[in-house]
């Protein structure tokens, strides 16, 4: 059968809403709690994978730069997709962003997922978006998400294989209108990755066990919020929400503190504004940016403040876009 081999497929970052903070398996990067986020039109990942049986190793190119950043990672999910295309073929990757990374704006999960969504296609294997949820999950956990566009809801699931643990979609882009502004306040990598974030909170902080039992309320309410397109309710929960997985964090040993000075300081002036009778609400994920939540015809005025805040390096702007896709396929 003549097939592409090669594939280009793009996908977005998400903001969680209600957040994932913990793990019940690590080998299959199961999460311990749900979780609800909504996919973004812009913070693009871009990723053109060739499968070719003239390379003797993967080849991992990073915004033009073979690094050794993050390429085991790839390489092991590499290994998922050989495994289930049974085929021993080496893979290039070539993959950019069109934003900060690693700096708590999910290039993970837009990363994974347009890998999963890119391999897929270019491998024939045609993959139910289900199925591509949990292959993207097993490169990143919030990847499973941006599989959908609009609002998504992850699964916690509960069977040791983890076959029951996927996003599925729960509100197109367009039921609840909404936009993110993103108070970048600091660039460069984060110190503490999530994946060990999430060890260390799940192992050392007391308060956990406490945040599992909190998030399926958190859920629920989330839920209700969005099916009513109530964005304050969505705002005063995302809030709350971010706030608590801050909380069992910095209750690790040696604690988790995301924040720096700008954080917090962009956090005051989010309040400053619903001070003033504004919409706007924030959540800020395992990094040490902002992200404001407002209506649409708010977000001039929101973006001006935030980036009159001293710190505040520049601010990025989204409103919930589309799923993963597949943008190109070349038959080789
Ligand atoms: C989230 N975060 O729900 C939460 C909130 C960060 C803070 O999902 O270990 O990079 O790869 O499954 O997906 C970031 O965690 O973690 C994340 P892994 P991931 O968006």
């Amino acid at each position: 059968m003549h097939r592409p081999l090669t594939a280009t497929a793009e996908a977005t970052s998400n903001i969680a809403l209600v957040k994932y903070w913990g793990k019940r398996d690590l080998a299959l990067n199961l999460p311990r709690t749900g979780s609800i986020s909504v996919t973004l039109d812009s913070l693009t990942t871009r990723t053109t994978v060739r499968f070719d049986d003239g390379l003797e190793a993967d080849r991992i190119e990073f915004e033009g730069n073979h690094s050794a950043r993050g390429t085991a990672r790839i390489v092991r999910f590499l290994d998922l997709l050989r495994a289930q295309a049974e085929t021993d073929l080496h893979a290039h990757v070539e993959t950019q962003n069109n934003f900060p990374t690693a700096a708590g704006l999910a290039s993970s999960a837009s990363g994974f997922a347009a890998l999963a969504v890119a391999c897929d296609a270019a491998l024939g294997l045609g993959l139910s978006d289900s199925e591509l949820s949990i292959l993207a999950r097993r490169g990143s956990g919030s990847a499973a998400r941006s599989i959908f566009g609009g609002y998504a809801e992850m699964r916690a699931g509960e069977e040791a294989d983890g076959s029951d643990a996927y996003a599925v979609p729960i509100a197109d882009p367009e039921h609840l209108p909404l936009t993110l502004l993103v108070a970048v306040t600091a660039r460069g990598e984060k110190s503490i990755g999530s994946t060990e974030g999430m060890r260390r909170t799940e192992t050392t902080s007391p308060f956990f066990e406490g945040w599992t039992r909190q998030v399926p309320k958190d859920l629920a309410a989330m839920r209700l919020a969005i099916r009513d397109a109530d964005l304050e309710q969505v705002g005063v929960l995302a809030e709350t929400n971010c706030l608590r997985m801050h909380a069992v964090a910095l209750g690790a040993h040696p604690p988790l503190l995301y924040w720096n000075p700008t954080t917090v300081a962009a956090m005051q002036a989010v309040k400053e504004l619903r001070g003033q009778g504004r919409g706007v609400w924030f959540t800020i994920d395992a990094g040490p940016q902002v992200k404001a939540i407002c209506a649409p015809e708010d977000a001039s005025h929101v973006a001006r403040h935030l980036r009159a805040v001293p710190g505040v390096i520049e601010v990025l702007q989204a409103v919930p876009g589309p799923g993963a896709r597949v943008v190109s396929e070349i038959p080789s």
